[in-house]
Order: C-alpha cells, then structure tokens, then sequence
C-alpha cells in the first residue's frame, strides 16, 4: 500500500468482521461518530487507519474498505490479556477513573502495554508519508506518540484522551507515571475532554518531569538542546448528528417508539438509561435510587418504568463480572418487589440493539438518566438531545460527566449522593411541558451547533498550527 499523508492510530479498526450463515466472511464498517468525524478528512488527505482488527491471532494484510485504508495490527491471545483487557482495561481504566474500582498493577502487564504500544507505532510509521500527521487515539496508546516521534521525527503527531485525567494525588500511584507522561509528550497536540483533565495532566508533568510550561504549552527537551512545544488542551469531543435526527423524524422508528410506550403498559413516563455495562456509568446508584423512590411510593409502577440498556462489555474482566452480578441482584430484588402482571419497575436488557432501536428508545424516553461515577464525555447525554426535535424530555445528567461542562440546562447530579439524585428524578418526571421545552431548545442549540465535525476540525486546525510554525 502507498504511504499516507494522514493516519489514524486507535485501539480498534473502524469495522467488525462478519461471518454469514454459509460461513463467509466480510467486513461491516462500525458505526462509531470517530469514523464519522474523520471520513471527510480521510478522504480528503489521502487517510488511513491503523488497529487491531477484534479477534487475537488474526494475521491480515491491509485492505480497503468504502475508501478508507486499513492497517490491521495483530494481537496475540496474550496481548490480549495483558495489553488489553489487562494494562489497558485493568489498570489504566479504573486509575484514570477515579479508582472507583481497584487498579491492578503488573509489571508484565506493563511489558505488554509497551511491547504493544511499539507494535502501533511501527505500524504507523511504515503508513505515513514524508512529514505526513499521525493522529493517535486513547488510552491504550499513551506511549505511541514519543514511540513514533522516535522513529519518525519528520511527523506531526496529534494524541487525543477519550477517558479522564486523573488528579495528580491518584496519578501518583501508578508505578510507571513518568514513561506515561513522556510516551504522551510526543505528541505535537495533546487533547483532553475537559479543561479540568488537561491542567490534571499539566499538573503531573510540572511534577514528575518539571519541565517548563507556560498557559497550556509545555516546553519539552530535545536530545541535543533546545526544547520542543507540547499544546495540552481540551477539545470536546461530541456526536455526529445527522443519523439520530434523521432516525428520530423516521415514521417507522416513531412508531416503533410508541410501540415500546405500549409494550410496558402505557407508563406515566418512561425513564431510560443506555450504558455499556461498566463501573463508571453509576447503574447501580440509578437503580438504587429509583428502587427507593418506589419503596417511598414517591414512584408508583403503574406511573413509571425505568428501561435500562445495559450492553455487555470486557466481560472476562473480573470486575465487570462482579458489577453484573450486583446490577442483576438489585434489579431482580426490586422487580421482585414491586412488579404486577401488568407493569414492571424495571426492564433490563443485557444485550447490544441496532442504531435504529437505540433512536426509539430515545423516543420514548421521558427522562434519560446519565448518572456516570466518571466519564470523559459521555456521548449518549447528547445523542438523546439529538434525538428530541419537539424539544420535549428531560436529561439527568451527573456532574462527573465531560458532558456536564457543556450541557447547563440538563438536571445536574451528584451521583454519589443518593437522596440528591432521588430528588433529581423526581425533579425530572415532574417537569412542567414549558420548562422541559426551555432546558431542552438550550441543549439541542449546544449539541447541533458542537457536533463531532466541529470538534475534528478543531483539533485539526490546532495541529495544523503547530506543524505551521514548525515551518
Ligand atoms: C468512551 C468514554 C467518551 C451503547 N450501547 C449500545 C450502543 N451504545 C453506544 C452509545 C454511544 C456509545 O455506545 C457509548 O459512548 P459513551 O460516550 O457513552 O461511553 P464509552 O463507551 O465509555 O466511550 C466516553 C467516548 O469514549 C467518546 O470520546 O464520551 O466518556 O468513556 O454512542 O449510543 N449503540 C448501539 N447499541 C447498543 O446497545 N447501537
């Protein structure tokens, strides 16, 4: 394949590999707004994209697909364990989350994560032309920039941050905080959800590296004199928005909407919650929260169901096994509790659904409930908002989130404080039409205006402008 001026570095390729009844095998492009946000920028460029293809030990030359380029890196059944579902998934997540739950450090863990992360960057390195750009995405690619800049000083190299950044005091404890902090530093543009995140990360690095900085610009040492400038600010992220509205004004899908209303008996009002089942989305204080609004008779069942979508995710790590086991016991319990032949409290889907079935439930959705420990962004708050052109719902949305620095007018919680969110709940299903019509038109206003378009761009631009005064 012919180098490529622009290369995207992330974890995953942007398609899933298909397997048809007969036995064949295709690809389907995944549906994820990054893909959306870089296709025009791919296309534009002359783009490709390195990843892992999502299945260990599958050896597969570049190809093709709907124009864009594809890289596949392998990952052994080892990588796996230890790069992903281990450095990446067991360590780097929970630390950077808060701690909510216990990060496991391990030091062969970490040869993986570095073993990997070098993988990536050869990857990259053999893509990209003469002075081309790199933008790299992740968590689990933190060492990839300064890996790359190693081999290819001739790059400009953008890295972008989807999850948190933790405060130095949490930060500390991770055993290899100044190579995370220099792989990173190889960028040219580092960019984060929050504002909050980016001074976290400036933070460590006048720490542990005492390396100059000045506003959100780090002076970085280069080998032989002279210092190297490292832009670190936040660029939220956001959605694209054009499939939701155009799913939402779907006559199909807005039946398929009321179809939903029917199916649980016609409730007063529908709350929903959309997560991938993880320990930072606060499902269980939502659950609690609502159980004890019903225990109160605050709530009635014939008055409220609470749909929560729950998709399975990193289910051979042990504390996603463990949170399971805890979300279904509580549900179970309160279903048990207060369920009548006719009206459930809540239904609980285990499962994945397609786009189109996500859409309708945004539809039918009164309430939405994003009650996240901690989260980057947190991108269904705003494809919610997407979804409600008659300017009727109401969001619920946890101060934790990077969602909540942009989304004012939504009902702000603190998750941890269960009569507070108690309170928020009521808050919302109580909501007068005219209020929700005020909150939601300031919200659509942000989420149409921001879209994920914008936000490639903007990061694009800042790149540009380093790689300009670089000369
Ligand atoms: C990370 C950061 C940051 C979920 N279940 C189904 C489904 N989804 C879709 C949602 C949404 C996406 O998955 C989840 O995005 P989030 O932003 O909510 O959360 P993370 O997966 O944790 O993403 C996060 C994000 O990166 C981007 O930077 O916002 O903070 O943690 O689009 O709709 N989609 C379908 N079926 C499902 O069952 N089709």
């Amino acid at each position: 394949m012919p180098a490529a001026e622009f290369v995207v570095v992330a974890n995953r390729l942007p398609v899933d590999r298909v397997v048809s009844g007969d036995g064949e095998e295709s690809w389907r492009r995944s549906p994820g707004g990054l893909v959306a946000a870089l296709e025009p920028v791919m296309h534009d460029v002359d783009g490709a994209w390195a990843g892992w293809a999502g299945q260990p030990d599958l050896d597969l030359a570049p190809f093709e697909i709907d124009g864009i380029r594809l890289i596949p890196v392998t990952l052994s059944s080892t990588d796996v364990e230890e790069y992903y579902e281990g450095f990446a998934n067991d360590t780097i997540w929970p630390l950077y989350h808060d701690v909510i739950a216990p990060p496991q450090y391990h030091r062969e863990w970490w040869d993986a994560y570095v073993r990997v992360n070098r993988r990536f960057a050869e990857a990259a390195a053999k893509a990209v032309s003469d002075g081309g750009t790199v933008w790299v995405h992740d968590y689990q690619l933190q060492l990839v920039p300064q890996l790359l800049r190693e081999l290819r000083p001739d790059l400009t190299i953008g890295y972008f941050h989807h999850i948190p950044f933790p405060a130095h005091g949490l930060y500390a404890q991770l055993p290899w905080r100044d190579q995370v902090l220099q792989g990173l530093l190889g960028a040219d543009v580092i960019g984060f959800q929050r504002a909050q995140d980016a001074t976290y990360f400036l933070t460590a690095v006048r720490r542990r590296l005492k390396h100059e900085i000045k506003a959100s610009t780090v002076s970085v040492p280069v080998p032989g004199g002279g210092t190297r400038p490292v832009v670190a600010r936040s660029f939220p992220i956001s959605i694209d928005t054009r499939p939701y509205r155009e799913l939402a004004a779907r006559p199909d899908i807005q039946a398929r909407a009321a179809e939903i209303r029917e199916g649980l008996g016609n409730p007063k009002r529908i709350l929903l919650g959309v997560d991938r089942l993880d320990y930072t989305k606060g499902i269980r204080h939502r659950i609690k929260a609502f159980g004890e609004l019903l225990d109160q008779g605050r709530l009635s069942v014939e008055d409220c169901t609470f749909v929560q979508v729950a998709s399975p995710s990193r289910e051979r790590v042990d504390a996603y096994v463990h949170l399971r086991d805890e979300i279904e016991l509580a549900v179970a319990r309160i279903n048990g509790n207060h369920d009548t032949m006719d009206h459930t409290a809540i239904r609980y889907l285990h499962q994945g659904h397609p786009r189109e079935e996500m859409v309708a439930l945004y539809l039918a959705a009164d309430v939405m409930l994003v009650t996240a420990l901690r989260d980057g962004m947190n991108l269904v708050a705003k494809e919610y908002v997407a979804t409600r052109a008659d300017n009727r719902g109401v969001l619920v949305l946890s101060e934790f989130t990077g969602a909540a620095d942009e989304l004012r007018q939504a009902v702000r919680v603190n998750p941890h404080d269960i009569e507070g969110l108690k309170d928020a709940i009521m808050t919302a299903v109580e909501m007068p039409a005219a209020e929700q019509g005020r909150r939601m038109r300031a919200l659509r206003k942000r989420v149409l205006e921001n879209d994920v378009t914008a936000w490639s761009s903007a990061f694009l631009t800042a790149l540009g402008e380093v790689r300009a005064a670089r000369g």
